[in-house]
C-alpha cells in the first residue's frame, strides 16, 4: 500500500481512539513505525521519531481548546511535516540559471521540461540547454521535451561547455535550464565534467535530481553530490510510482539539502514546488489542518457539543444556518473554510453554494433576524405572505428572502449527503470537525 494511504490510516486511528493512554500511544507509534519502515525510512530515524512522539504526547497537557486526542493529531502532523522536509522549497521567479545534475535515468531531461513549464506558466520566460553529449539520443530527447512544452532548446556546440557558452551568449530568455549527462554512479569522470560545466554556467541553482524509488539511499547520494560538486537543492522525481517516496523525502531532508521540486508523473505539468505542509496535509486528507486549527482559534469558535450533535443528526434549522453565517464571516470566504474541513474538502459540493458574497451574507443575517422563532425552526412554513413580511421587516426584498430560502434548502441537501458520507458523520474525523462547530456545512 502506498505511503500516503497508510499514513492516513494511522491518523484515522488516532481520531478513533477512545482514550489516549500509554497503551494507545504505543499502538499508534508501532503502526507509524510499520508505515515508515515500509516507505524505506532509515531505521534509526524511525526509532528517534518514535521516542520523540511518545515523549511529547504522554503526560502532555494539550493547549487550551484542544482535547488530548486533537493535540495528538496536530502534534503528529507537525512532526511528519518536519520529518519530510525541514524547509519549504522555494525557487525564485526571477531571471536565473538552473543546472540539473544526477545519475542516469533519474529524470533530469524530463524535469528540465517540467521546470521550464513551471516557470513559463508563472510568466517567466525559460529555455533549455542540452549539455548531455554523453548519451547519443539525449539532445534529441530534450528537443522533443522542449517542443512539448513550447520552449526553446539550445544545442549548438560539441562539448558540454561549448554548448553552455553558446547558449549563454545567444539566449534571450530569462531563465536557462541546463540539462547534463548522468552516469551509473558519481565517479571521478562525472564529477570532473559537472565541475567544469559549473564553472562555465555559474548557476544560481544546482538541483540534484533523485528518483523517489531509491528510498533512504537518497541521503547518501545527496551528501556525495553535495561534497563533490555542490548542490543548492533537490528534485525528487517519480513520487507517483513508488511506496518509497516517504523514505526518499525524509532522507533528502536529513542530508541537509532542501527539496525544491517534486515530480509526480510523466506529463509536463506533473511537477510542483515542494511544500512539506501541503504534502502531508494532502496525503492524510485533512485539507490544511494547520490552517484550520489556527483559524478556528483566532476566530474564537468554541466547540458546541449540543449544536454539533444536532447537526450530525441532520437537524439543520435556520438557527444553525444563522450561526454558520456568523462563523463564515469570521473565518473568511466559505470556500476557504470548506477546503480546510476534514471530510468535506474532497466532497462534491454544488459550485454556486461556495460563491456567496460577503454583503449577501449580511443581508441574510438581517432576513433571519426578521423571522419569528417558529419560522426559524421550521422554515417550510414560510409562504408568500410571510415572505412579504420578512422582506419588509429586514429592509430587503422578497426575491432576497426567496433566494435565502432556496440556498437554505440546498444546504440541507448537502447536509443529508454529508450525513451518509464516510468519515464525516460517523467516521473518526467527525469529532475533530465537531470541535469547530462546522460539522454542518
Ligand atoms: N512516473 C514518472 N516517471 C518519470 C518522472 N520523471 C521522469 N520519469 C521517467 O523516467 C525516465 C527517465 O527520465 P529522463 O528524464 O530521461 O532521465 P535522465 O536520464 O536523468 O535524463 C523516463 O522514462 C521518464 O518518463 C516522474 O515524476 N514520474
Ligand atoms: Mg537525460
Amino acid at each position: 500500500m502506498d505511503f500516503g494511504k497508510s499514513l492516513k490510516q494511522t491518523f484515522r486511528k488516532i481520531a478513533g481512539l477512545s482514550v489516549v493512554d500509554r497503551k494507545a500511544v504505543e499502538t499508534i507509534v508501532k503502526d507509524l513505525q510499520r508505515v515508515l519502515l515500509q516507505a524505506d525510512v532509515d531505521v534509526e530515524m524511525v526509532a528517534e521519531l518514535s521516542e520523540k512522539i511518545k515523549k511529547k504526547i504522554l503526560g502532555a497537557k494539550p493547549p487550551a481548546g484542544l482535547t488530548l486526542k486533537e493535540y495528538f493529531v496536530k502534534m503528529l502532523y507537525d512532526e511528519m511535516v518536519g520529518f519530510l522536509g525541514a524547509r519549504k522549497g522555494e525557487v525564485a521567479l526571477k531571471p536565473q540559471k538552473v543546472m540539473l545534475i544526477g545519475l542516469f535515468g533519474s529524470g533530469k531531461t524530463t524535469s528540465a521540461g517540467k521546470i521550464g513549464k513551471w516557470f513559463k506558466t508563472r510568466g517567466v520566460n525559460p529555455a533549455l540547454v542540452a549539455c548531455d553529449t554523453h548519451r547519443a539520443a539525449a539532445q534529441a530527447q530534450l528537443k522533443q521535451v522542449g517542443r512539448k512544452v513550447g520552449v526553446n532548446v539550445y544545442v549548438k556546440g560539441r562539448k558540454p561547455e561549448d554548448i553552455a557558452k553558446n547558449a549563454l551568449r545567444d539566449a534571450k530568455e530569462e531563465v536557462l535550464i541546463f540539462d547534463s549527462a548522468g552516469r551509473d554512479a558519481l565517479d571521478k569522470e562525472l564529477a570532473r565534467e559537472l565541475k567544469n560545466l559549473g564553472k562555465v554556467i555559474k548557476p544560481d541553482e544546482v538541483l540534484l535530481v533523485i528518483p523517489a524509488d531509491i528510498g533512504q539511499t537518497a541521503r547518501k547520494q545527496a551528501e556525495e553530490f553535495n561534497k563533490l560538486v555542490g548542490i543548492t537543492g533537490i528534485v525528487v522525481t517519480k513520487l507517483d510510482g513508488t511506496a518509497r517516496g516517504g523514505g526518499a523525502l525524509a532522507a533528502a531532508s536529513v542530508s541537509g539539502a532542501t527539496v525544491k521540486f517534486i515530480g509526480t508523473g510523466e506529463k509536463p505539468e506533473d511537477m510542483e514546488s515542494y511544500d512539506p505542509k501541503r504534502f502531508v496535509s494532502r496525503m492524510i486528507g485533512y485539507g490544511d489542518l494547520q490552517g484550520l486549527l489556527e483559524k478556528a482559534k483566532s476566530a474564537g469558535i468554541e466547540p458546541d457539543e449540543d449544536k454539533a450533535k444536532r447537526l450530525l443528526e441532520g437537524k439543520f434549522t435556520m438557527v444553525d444556518f444563522q450561526e454558520q453565517i456568523g462563523s463564515m464571516q469570521k473565518m473568511g470566504s466559505l470556500s476557504k473554510v470548506m477546503d480546510m474541513i476534514p471530510g468535506v474538502s474532497g466532497m462534491k459540493i454544488p459550485k454556486g453554494l461556495l460563491d456567496v458574497q460577503e454583503d449577501k451574507m449580511k443581508k441574510w443575517k438581517y432576513i433571519i433576524d426578521s423571522m419569528t422563532p417558529k419560522e426559524r425552526e421550521t422554515p417550510e412554513i414560510i409562504k408568500a405572505g410571510r415572505v412579504k413580511r420578512i422582506a419588509r421587516g429586514s429592509g430587503t426584498s422578497e426575491s432576497a428572502v426567496r433566494e435565502l430560502l432556496k440556498y437554505y434548502k440546498q444546504m440541507q441537501k448537502v447536509m443529508k449527503l454529508t450525513k451518509g458520507g464516510k468519515g464525516f458523520r460517523r467516521g473518526p474525523l467527525a469529532k475533530l470537525a465537531k470541535h469547530f462547530g462546522l460539522s454542518g456545512i
